[in-house]
């Protein structure tokens, strides 16, 4: 539909009943051993959507078995063609691109983000993601190496086996594609626990998994909490791998869990306290809007929000000043209408947490600019916050908030907004802003992160790594750097009788 040349936007679909809400193991829509359900919210109104089966260990076990049998050598799966795999990834792209405005609602539905964003930024992810790794199925390939002496020798890159996935709340479709994507990709098998705030979609995915015509247990989906289906995940001794995100807390038992375990391989993909560096030769209103679209995108429930912005000493006022001026364009509202740029928070836990953040950063001396308040008595609203003066001892400089607030710092010198900077504990992402392309390239080097944006923040890409430095993660995601993550590399070193 076009009015006037200008193409309609997407708009949400009526969402009668959710089909998929059962586990998905072996292909089939299994109800919990345990019979347990439990139920998720619709964190803009506080409604049920739906109970959901619960998967207990017995239920990762039988998902587990699936998943092994799936992958043991002389299977379906593991004798196909590379080039089928691939083929069967983008077949499930295509699936996602039939099904996209009913993901996309399914997704504001279970999450509480506005709609144009799940459509434009979470779906056309996932989609870029599956047709990545479909790309790479067939050029994953060793190398032959010119040893000493008469040997021929190569390397072979093989699946790992059975990985398990853990997957957070915040983009719970995007996270669903990072994990299997590339796991996929390589012939691997995967057990994947939704967040228990948000199941919905990857359940809906189960179906388009086995439409696509993945052999059965070669995806298997095991919604539940944490300490119950997620642990029996890091836990098993026939999981080959474990990929997490989440907190660095639960990141720290994952690891813990695998080592005591079966020493499965790890990747974790944690929190950060992101830095931006805002220079006073920058474009500026580019660097006050996409640090505010840093700080506050999804909510500001993002591992990659720009919780700390250094803003140089002679710029700072009008930094803030437009900080505030920028902030005031949000529209707080309904998810499901295309207008609304921000939804509320995923659950009163979390509310809480903000909230508590928000108020210690009032305790601790720093200037509340703007916001700083629920939006309503009952709701999971937040209004988008900005502190300035900020410094570096307060809670709000140094943890994760998840929140929509955004905390302004100001600083003298190049050397000291680096060492400020760099002083954390984690080292996920980071962003400079300057028209110097040699003070960018001098402090992009400097900075501790996986990631540096220079005068752009969010600029995520499927062909691009994506992980952290320090207590941020092991591991990367994304891009070519993602295959080694699944695969195991086998040495053949074969003596050569002579050597012409
Ligand atoms: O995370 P959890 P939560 C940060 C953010 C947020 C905080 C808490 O600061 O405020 O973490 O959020 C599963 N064994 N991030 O509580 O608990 C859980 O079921 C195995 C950063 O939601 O880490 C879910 O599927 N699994 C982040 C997943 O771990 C366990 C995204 C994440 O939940 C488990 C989300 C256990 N013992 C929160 N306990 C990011 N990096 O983007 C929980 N889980």
């Amino acid at each position: 539909q076009v009015t006037a040349g200008i193409p309609a936007l997407p708009q949400p679909v009526k969402v009668q009943e959710i089909r998929h809400s059962k586990l998905f193991i072996n292909n089939e829509w299994q109800r919990s051993c345990s019979g347990r359900t439990f139920p998720t919210f619709n964190p803009a109104t506080g409604g049920k959507i739906c109970d959901v089966e619960e998967a207990d260990k017995e239920d990762v076990d039988r998902a587990v078995q699936a998943a092994k049998a799936a992958v043991q050598r002389g299977s379906v799966w593991r004798r196909m063609d590379a080039s089928r795999r691939g083929g069967m990834l983008h077949k499930l792209a295509d699936l996602m691109e039939r099904d996209r405005l009913l993901l996309a609602t399914l997704e504001t539905l279970d999450t509480g983000k506005p709609f144009l964003q799940s459509f434009f930024v979470d779906l056309d992810g996932s989609i870029k993601t599956l047709r990545y790794y479909a790309g790479w199925a067939d050029k994953i390939h060793g190398k032959s190496l010119p040893v000493d002496e008469s040997f021929m020798c190569l390397t072979k890159h093989e699946p790992v086996g059975v990985c398990g996935a853990i997957i957070p709340w915040n983009f719970p479709l995007l996270m669903f594609t990072w994990k299997i994507a590339p796991a996929l990709s390589c012939g691997n098998t995967v057990v994947i626990k939704p967040a228990e705030q948000t199941p919905l979609t990857a359940l809906h995915v189960g179906s388009l998994i086995k439409e696509a015509g993945f052999p059965p247990g070669v995806v298997n989906i095991v919604p539940g909490f944490g300490p119950t289906a997620g642990a029996a995940i890091t836990n098993h001794m026939d999981v080959d791998k474990v990929a997490f995100t989440g907190s660095m807390e639960v990141g720290q038992l994952i690891n813990e869990a695998a080592a005591k375990s079966n020493l499965k391989r790890v990747t974790l993909e944690l929190g950060g306290k992101n830095p931006s560096i805002v220079f006073a030769d920058c474009n500026l209103q580019l660097a006050v809007e996409e640090t505010q679209k840093g700080a506050f995108y999804n909510q500001g429930q993002c591992c990659t929000a720009a919780s700390r912005v250094f803003v140089e000493e002679s710029i700072y006022e009008e930094f803030v000043r437009c900080s505030i001026q920028n902030a005031k364009k949000t529209v707080i509202g309904d998810p499901l209408d295309p207008q609304t740029t921000q939804g509320p928070q995923i659950d009163r836990l979390h509310f809480d947490k903000i909230m508590d953040l928000i108020e210690s950063g009032k305790k601790e001396g720093a200037k509340l600019e703007c916001g700083g308040a629920a939006v309503g008595e009952k709701s999971l609203f937040i209004q988008p916050t900005i502190f300035s003066g900020v410094k570096d001892h307060m809670r709000i400089a140094k943890e994760e908030i998840f929140g929509p607030v955004q905390c302004i710092f100001s600083f003298k010198s190049q050397q000291e907004a680096i060492k400020r900077a760099n002083s954390s504990q984690y080292g996920l992402v980071s962003a400079v802003f300057t028209t110097s392309m040699d003070r960018a390239l001098s402090v992009s080097a400097a900075l501790e992160t996986g990631t540096v944006w220079v005068n752009c923040y969010n600029a995520l890409h499927a062909q691009m790594p994506f992980g952290g430095y320090k207590m941020s993660g092991i591991g990367r995601e994304l891009g070519e750097y993602a295959l080694a993550e699944y695969s195991e590399v086998k040495a053949v070193t074969i003596k050569l009788s002579e050597t012409i």
